[in-house]
C-alpha cells in the first residue's frame, strides 16, 4: 500500500516536471538582432511587449564579442529608467529564468549603451500584479528590502491566485 502510494506520487512528480520542461520557453533577446545597441530607444521594449512570457521561460542574452555588451539586471523601475549600474553583470550566454510574477528590469552597463535604448522590461503576469510588485519593489532599495517585498509580492500573487 505504501509503495503504491509511493508510486502515485513520483509518477506526478514526473508529469509535473515533463509539463513544466514542455511549456517553458526560450527567448532569445532582440531574436536575429541579439543583445546590442538597438536601431531606436523603443527597440527591446516592442520586442517584450510583443511576447508573452510566462513563469519557468528565459530570456537568452547574446552578442558579438565580450566586454563589448554585458546584461545586469537593476531592481526597480526608477533605477531602469536612470540606467543605474549595479556591481553584477554577465557576458554573452547568460541566460536568466523568469521565476516569478512581476517585471525584471535589465540594462547593458558599458559605457552609454543603455542611455541608448540598451535596456528592456520583461513583464511576467497581469498588469494588475504587476503594478503591485513594482510598488513594493520602488519602496525599498536595499537588498533585505528586495527580499521583503519579493515575498510579500508571493503572497499578494497568491491571494490574486487563490481568493
Ligand atoms: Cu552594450
Amino acid at each position: 500500500m505504501g509503495s503504491k502510494m509511493g508510486l502515485i506520487v513520483c509518477s506526478l512528480i514526473i508529469m509535473v516536471t515533463l509539463l513544466k520542461g514542455a511549456t517553458a520557453k526560450q527567448y532569445v533577446a532582440g531574436d536575429s538582432f541579439g543583445w546590442t545597441i538597438p536601431p531606436n530607444t523603443s527597440f527591446y521594449s516592442d520586442w517584450a511587449n510583443s511576447k508573452t512570457f510566462q513563469i519557468g521561460d528565459d530570456i537568452l542574452f547574446k552578442w558579438n564579442g565580450t566586454w563589448t555588451h554585458n546584461v545586469a539586471k537593476v531592481s526597480s523601475r526608477v533605477e531602469y529608467e536612470s540606467c543605474a549600474k549595479p556591481g553584477l553583470v554577465f557576458l554573452s550566454g547568460i541566460s536568466h529564468v523568469l521565476t516569478n510574477n512581476g517585471s525584471y528590469f535589465f540594462v547593458c552597463t558599458v559605457d552609454n549603451h543603455c542611455d541608448l535604448g540598451m535596456k528592456m522590461i520583461v513583464t511576467v503576469g497581469s498588469p494588475t500584479n504587476v503594478s503591485a510588485i513594482n510598488d513594493l519593489s520602488s519602496a525599498s532599495s536595499s537588498s533585505f528590502g528586495s527580499l521583503v517585498a519579493t515575498l510579500l509580492s508571493t503572497i499578494i500573487v497568491s491571494l490574486f491566485t487563490y481568493v
